[in-house]
């Protein structure tokens, strides 16, 4: 029987079964357990055909370029704006990641938070533990059904989103790059014109440089002081010190972020804020998802060394 590809794993996977699962099919090596990591690259870095990392871990340029003969990279998550974009193609490396299986439950957790922040729930919660309702009635709240939803980001994550937005009988708009051709709904040419027709404004936009900071100050004062925004994308893609001014100042009604710039190290303003719902990065992790988005890291590796192409490619690897 011919040995197993060696692979290199850079961190510990966000489903711990799949640790065990991809040491007992691949020669796999764990360098986050290395005490001198580019030591260990130095040595060895040429031996690894594959990289098992996450959209949190990711892999940078040096990770990359200290792998020589590295041809796949399996990615757990559907973001790759951590994966060096510009190392991997100059080595022409496949890189396959997890779209799709997580759609549901991440199109799920932005309308628990939407629900949540305009409805009140998790600062209702606090309000009944402190007793507080033996001294008065908890404040009122915003309607949810019925408002207007804009999505910023069309992809397959922001229509699962719409579609959860009409079960609440909400009209709903997006701004992506171009319109979504047979799209129902009604396109924005701008963000600022999102922001100023609709009443929660959902990021569902992928992350990196492109999307840097798009939420702005402005953006979020088209939002308005009625209006409450949801990130269940990337922190990158917001402007993380104008929002939490904004909140400050009453110039938005709320927010509800699965997603920080610094994670796991919100703005500690945020923290201090009743009208914002906070959550860590959470949005994929169900038993069902998480376990669905391994069995793809494995079947991406499977593909790869059975074909030549994991299953699912990410866009630029895919134009290899
Ligand atoms: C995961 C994510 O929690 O899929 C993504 O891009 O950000 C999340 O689903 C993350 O990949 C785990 O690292």
């Amino acid at each position: 029987m011919s040995r197993p590809p060696r692979l290199l794993q850079n961190g510990k996977m966000p489903l711990a079964a799949l640790d065990q699962e991809l040491a007992a099919q691949f020669d796999i090596h764990r360098l986050d357990l290395e005490a001198d990591r580019a030591g260990f690259l130095a040595a060895h870095g040429a031996e690894f055909v594959g990289l098992v990392t996450s959209a949190g871990i990711g892999a940078d340029a040096e990770l990359v370029r200290a792998l020589p003969n590295l041809q796949v990279v399996s990615s757990f998550g559907v973001g790759y704006d951590t994966l060096d974009e510009a190392a991997l193609v100059a080595q022409k490396v496949r890189v396959g990641h997890t779209p799709q299986v997580l759609d549901g439950c991440v199109a799920d957790l932005a309308f628990a938070l939407l629900l949540d922040v305009s409805r009140g729930v998790s600062a209702a919660d606090r309000f009944v533990r402190r007793g507080d309702w033996t001294r008065g009635r908890f404040g009122l709240q915003t309607r949810v059904s019925g408002k207007r939803l804009g999505i910023f980001g069309m992809g397959r994550i922001g229509s699962t989103i719409a579609r959860r937005g009409s079960g609440f009988d909400m009209e709903v708009g997006y701004h992506n790059r171009r319109p979504v051709e047979g799209s129902p709904h009604a396109y924005k040419d701008s963000l600022l014109a999102l922001a100023e027709w609709c009443d929660y404004l959902v990021v569902a936009a992928a992350g990196g440089a492109g999307t840097r900071h798009l939420v702005t100050a402005e953006v979020l004062d088209a939002l308005g002081p009625k209006g409450f925004l949801v990130n269940i994308a990337r922190g990158s893609v917001v402007d993380e010190a104008a929002l939490v001014q904004a909140l400050q100042q009453g110039r938005i009604a709320g927010a509800g972020l699965d997603v920080f710039e610094d994670e796991p190290r919100p703005l500690p303003a945020l923290l201090e804020l009743d009208n914002v719902v906070l959550a860590p990065h959470m949005a994929s992790g169900t038993h069902e998802t998480r376990r669905a988005m391994g069995d793809l890291v494995v079947e991406n590796l499977k593909a790869f060394f059975a074909t030549g192409r994991p299953r699912a490619e990410v866009p630029w690897s895919a134009e290899l």
